[in-house]
């Protein structure tokens, strides 16, 4: 797809390793789900606790996203990070998002990271 932009856009991959897990056929550890999202830990974590949470909707990045799993991934958010203040004691969580390989995005189905880290912690763990 090409955007307004002319910037060419990724297209969605039915078998990236995030539609895998929705589809059930690969192992994860779930923190919450619901009709439009999944949370789960990432396998390759930051620092302790570090949380993905996926909109049940096969966009790519930011610019697929639908309003309504928009709104539906920051609520889960909402309720992830207020766990994860529960759990870890701590204020400072850290969300991140990547769009596109070039910002560094390595998985082609949008991902919200909830990471209770301080940014000068990042990457250390
Ligand atoms: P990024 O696309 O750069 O936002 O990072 C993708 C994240 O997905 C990275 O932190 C590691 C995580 N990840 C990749 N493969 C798997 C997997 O098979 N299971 C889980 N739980 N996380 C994964």
């Amino acid at each position: 797809m090409t955007q307004a932009t002319g910037i060419q856009h990724t297209i969605y991959d039915d078998n990236n390793i995030f539609a895998k897990m929705l589809n059930g056929d690969i192992p994860y550890h779930k923190v919450y789900e619901d009709d439009k999202t999944l949370a789960f830990m990432d396998i390759m974590p930051q620092a302790e606790g570090h949380v993905l949470i996926i909109p049940k909707q096969k966009a790519v990045d930011l610019a697929d996203l639908e309003p309504e799993y928009a709104a539906a991934v920051l609520m889960t958010a909402k309720k992830v990070m207020q766990a994860q203040r529960q759990v870890f004691a701590r204020e400072g969580i850290i969300q991140m998002q990547f769009n596109g390989a070039q910002s560094g995005q390595t998985v082609f189905h949008y991902h919200l990271h909830l990471i209770p880290a301080s940014v000068h912690e990042l990457g250390r763990h």
